[in-house]
């Protein structure tokens, strides 16, 4: 007998035990969602940790960058920042990234500055990128100098669209209508624009450090596994090195390095003339030859600030309601495309980053998400309704870090159920089991996104 109750309480224990691995899943290390660069950090400085064990030599360029991140701009001559507009959209990078994080989204009534227009015209240039309009370039710039016009106004009104989750409990999704007003001169009507609401910058270093190979081998180019989701790398032209790159940033992966993403931002966003985009954008594009308003070495310091923002550690990873959540989250798909763990490349000379094992919760890659969040402007070889899968980690403390939960490319989405009812195209199947989910699983769910 007393052998036999042993024994049962053997498999009892064995099979407690196989269960909760189950639940569990996989790892029991994504806490540290940016691997030795993970912050205990849920303040409002949550996104701004610079990144442990650098020299002292780097610490200080760090601090460069950060300055210049937060620094505001004025037009020329002036002894200090100068170099803004003629025509731009703010004066700081920090004015669109506040916090190190993202901007909230525009009100009927606003005149819009922070969220950007890219335009083009129908086309692709020599690097299969878009075709500037003419005398409006690759992006609206509402904002001029004293004394100078802008390219015009921007504007966007909302419609509410109503639906329901399959247990019958009404949502409500608002979609915005952008309109260019009062522009200097008639904007042409086949010109094609995108609205482009800010992101958070922390973590961008070790999402550069993921090896090429490994994006690419999460590529399913035409579908062969028949789940419906085929994610594709943007490939765009790399300004400093002539020739074509795996584009990893911006909602559409336009941009294949922060040194890229850097200059365009100074050019495009403020008006800073830089060696990677040394024509000045203006009015009725008159060619102003090569300028240079920032160095070199401040374009390399802010870069060098972007690659080392920490990431905040994931939060409440004990908590039942979140480990249910993570489990919905696979089983509904959206690792799929948000894949939960990426590994940085082997870096002898950067050791800050190398061989780390993060959980940014993306692939980086471009998909098709219906028509719902089209934007009909393509970006070399993103398509009108394709989107670079955004990372998750950090979500959560949006509303700690930025005091809002606005979400998605437009900011269009007013918390985390409505960035999922969004989902379309090949995300429709992950959007459609959210919405046949209980009211307590949805919960579970949202809640395991605010822990990351
Ligand atoms: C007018 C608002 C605005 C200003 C000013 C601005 N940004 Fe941005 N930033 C954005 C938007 C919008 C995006 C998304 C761009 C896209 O999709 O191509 C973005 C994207 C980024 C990204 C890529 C983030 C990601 O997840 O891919 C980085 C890095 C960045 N900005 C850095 C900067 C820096 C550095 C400056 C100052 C030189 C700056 N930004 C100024 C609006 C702004
Ligand atoms: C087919 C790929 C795909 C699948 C599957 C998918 N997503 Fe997404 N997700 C995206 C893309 C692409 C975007 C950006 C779309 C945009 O901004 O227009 C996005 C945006 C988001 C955002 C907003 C992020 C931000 O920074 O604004 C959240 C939250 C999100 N997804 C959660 C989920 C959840 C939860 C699921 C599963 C129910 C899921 N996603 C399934 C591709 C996917
Ligand atoms: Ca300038
Ligand atoms: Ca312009
Ligand atoms: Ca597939």
């Amino acid at each position: 007998m007393k052998y036999i109750l042993l024994f049962f309480g053997i498999v009892i224990v064995l099979i407690s035990c196989k269960k909760a691995a189950v639940i569990e899943t996989v790892d029991e290390k994504d806490w540290y969602l940016g691997g030795s660069q993970t912050f205990f950090d849920q303040s409002g400085g949550a996104y701004s940790n610079t990144f442990n064990g650098l020299t002292a030599a780097q610490e200080l360029i760090h601090g460069v960058g950060d300055k210049l991140f937060e620094s505001s701009f004025v037009s020329s001559p002036s002894p200090i920042n100068p170099g803004l507009g003629p025509i731009f959209n703010a004066v700081s990078c920090v004015s669109c990234h506040p916090s190190d994080g993202r901007n909230i989204s525009p009100k009927e009534g606003d005149n819009i500055h922070n969220l950007l227009l890219r335009i083009s015209v129908p086309g692709e240039n020599e690097h299969g990128g878009p075709i500037a309009v003419p005398n409006f370039g690759l992006q609206f710039q509402p904002r001029a100098i004293a004394g100078m016009n802008s390219e015009g106004n921007v504007s966007v009104t909302y419609t509410y669209l109503q639906g329901n989750f399959d247990d019958g409990e009404l949502y409500e999704l608002r979609q915005p209508t952008f309109t260019i007003l009062n522009s200097y001169m008639s904007f042409p009507s086949d010109a094609m624009i995108s609205p482009r609401l800010s992101r958070p910058v922390f973590g961008l270093g070790l999402l550069e450090a993921i090896p090429e190979w490994a994006l690419l081998a999460n590529q399913d180019l035409f579908d062969s596994n028949g789940d419906g989701i085929s994610g594709k790398a943007n490939s765009v032209w790399n300004v400093k090195d002539q020739k074509m790159s795996i584009g990893r940033f911006g909602w559409k992966a336009g941009s294949p390095t922060l040194l890229q993403q850097v200059g365009f931002a100074f050019s495009e966003d403020i008006g800073l003339t830089n060696f990677l985009f040394p024509i000045e954008n203006n009015l009725y594009n008159q060619n102003l030859g090569v300028q240079k308003e920032i160095s070199d070495s401040l374009i390399y310091s802010l870069t060098f600030y972007l690659k080392t923002l920490g990431v905040p550690a994931k939060r409440n990873v004990n908590d039942s309601e979140v480990i249910r959540g993570k489990q919905l989250f696979s089983e509904a798909s959206c690792v799929k495309c948000h894949v939960p763990k990426q590994k940085t490349a082997v870096n002898v000379a950067f050791k800050s980053i190398s061989n780390q094992t993060i959980y940014p919760y993306t692939d980086l890659l471009l998909h098709d998400m219906g028509a719902g969040l089209a934007d009909n402007r393509t970006e070399y070889l993103a398509d009108g309704s394709e989107w670079r899968t955004p990372p998750l980690w950090g979500i959560g403390l949006t509303e700690v870090v930025n005091g809002h939960s606005n979400f998605l490319h437009d900011g269009r989405a007013r918390n985390l159920t409505e960035a999922i009812l969004w989902h379309g195209g090949e995300a429709i199947n992950a959007k459609l089991y959210f919405k046949k989910l209980n009211v307590k699983d949805r919960a579970a769910l949202i809640k395991f996104l605010k822990s990351l």
